[in-house]
């Protein structure tokens, strides 16, 4: 599988400082940032640095330290949020990718949704 990175992508646009963002955490791999059409109360995304296009672009190619980095930054996220599951809250963790995954910005992303009780997605 050849992936093409469009390096025109508004998150790499964000990455490059081009575009401002609601930045809620940032390590040595990753960047994480509020989304601009929040569908829950928090609607936060998690990209990795790299040139991804979407989730198995990363799995299959990225470094451990980067793989590690993008996990645990959405674990931290979680924990800043303040949505660890307990009998009262929880949260949705999301990477939609390509086509059928109605992927949008072709740049990997993790979405957390959180903050009210979700729909089913699944019967
Ligand atoms: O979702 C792509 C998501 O990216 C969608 O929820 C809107 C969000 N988005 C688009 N532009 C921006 C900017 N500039 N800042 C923050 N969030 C943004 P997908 O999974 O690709 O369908």
């Amino acid at each position: 599988m050849a992936y093409q990175y469009d390096d025109q992508n508004i998150f790499a646009k964000i990455l490059r400082g081009e575009i401002p963002n609601g930045t809620v955490l940032e390590t040595d791999h990753c960047l994480a940032f509020r989304d601009i059409a929040p569908q829950a109360p928090d609607h936060v995304l998690i990209i990795p640095k790299g040139a991804y296009v979407n989730f198995d672009h990363f799995a299959n190619n990225a470094s451990d330290a980067e793989i590690l980095d993008w996990v645990h930054t959405i674990g931290k996220v979680c924990t800043l949020l303040g949505v660890c599951p307990d009998e009262a809250n929880g949260y949705r963790l999301i990477a939609n990718s390509g086509k059928h995954g109605v992927q949008d910005v072709p740049h990997l992303h993790a979405h957390i949704l959180a903050g009210r009780m979700l729909g089913r997605m699944l019967p």
